[in-house]
């Protein structure tokens, strides 16, 4: 359980601005689209620390209706956060929460003014209507002052005209689902074969596979095919497993004569009618900052990814041996969790 820190109650306002902000200054959710009724890894990026000074605190604050908040801890920063009532309550997993952590702060920490950082949280998104916003107002803090990312887009005004937008969520259409109630879309509970099949749309993903990583390793990548039977493309974006903090979306291209990994800009688009395949020395998910035992071969791991249309769809990856460079024979294809 984490820290609860009920003294940081009330010091969070904001505004005191120490120094002219650089032009390229922002904050940000790295996926910043997710259905109603999913859960959601919300990852903050900032671009940097504060005007000349590193940032020693991160505080964001959790808007009504983004219940069941779990931060991920950071390297080199102390985790608190602030539990408080919510204005309403909520059905989740069958259950009645009316409380939970509205504010998360990483302290003791150093963003260098020169270097982004990525800060995540895990959270359930409510019952909300498709395009409503929900603002995750970010305040970093350095030895002389702040910066607050806490202004909101007045209707009809672009967020990009604001000095310091808030970081925001859109929800996205939850692709036929019913949402009820929130479900946790990665947890591998049964029937989970089914529930991937119905909240993809017009998404197939079949062949989910990965390598067993190597001792020691932090990262590792994750393949499978995903054919778009839909009208209209969409876009991978990125996703979440439970054994790591963070999922992108990677390429490997040349670059100056060398085979480098890098990340996909704004999603790999799945065309309308399209097959593409997530596969070794190409597109792949790239699993990173490993915070919980990593998969052994013959093992089939949950894996959540989030589409820009299709929102969040649970599938599964069958893990491989070291050496593997194709998935499984008994691939994750016809896998029923049970
Ligand atoms: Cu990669």
């Amino acid at each position: 359980m984490s820290i609860l820190t009920r003294a940081l109650l009330g010091t969070t306002t904001i505004t005191i601005l120490a120094a002219p902000l650089p032009a390229l200054a922002h904050a940000s959710l790295k996926v910043a689209s997710a259905p109603a009724n999913s859960t959601f890894q919300a990852v903050l990026r900032l671009s940097h620390g504060c005007d000349g000074q590193p940032t020693h605190t991160v505080a964001v604050t959790i808007p009504e209706g983004f219940i069941a908040v779990k931060p991920m801890p950071k390297a080199g920063w102390t985790l608190q956060t602030v539990e408080a009532p919510y204005a309403h309550s909520y059905e989740l997993h069958g259950e009645e929460v009316s409380a939970g952590v509205t504010e998360v702060r990483w302290t003791g920490g150093s963003l260098p003014d020169a270097s982004p950082g990525e800060f995540v949280f895990h959270g359930s998104v409510t019952d909300f209507a498709p395009g409503t916003v929900l603002p995750f107002k970010a305040v970093q803090t350095c030895a002389d002052g702040e910066v607050a990312w806490t202004e909101l887009a007045a209707a009809g005004q672009d967020p990009h005209d604001l000095p310091h937008p808030a970081p925001t969520l859109t929800i996205a259409q939850a692709g036929g689902h019913d949402g009820s109630s929130a479900h946790d879309g990665g947890s591998g509970h049964d029937g989970h074969g089914a529930a991937a099949a119905e909240a993809a749309g017009p998404l197939v993903i079949e062949t989910g596979w990965m390598r067993q990583p190597p001792p020691g390793a932090k990262v590792a990548g994750g393949y499978m095919t995903i054919t778009n039977n839909g009208q209209d493309a969409d876009r991978l974006l990125g996703g979440s497993v439970a054994f790591a903090g963070r999922v992108e979306i990677h390429e490997m291209a040349m670059d100056k004569g060398m085979m480098q990994m890098r990340e996909v800009e704004g999603g790999l688009e799945i065309p309308a009618g399209g097959t593409v395949e997530l596969k070794p020395g190409s597109y792949h998910v790239m699993i990173m900052d490993f915070t919980g035992t990593p998969p052994k071969a013959g093992e089939t791991v949950p894996i959540t990814l989030e589409f820009e249309k299709a929102g969040t769809v649970a599938t599964e990856m069958a893990v491989g041996s070291m050496g593997a460079n194709t998935a499984p024979a008994h691939g994750a294809m016809h896998h029923k969790a049970n």
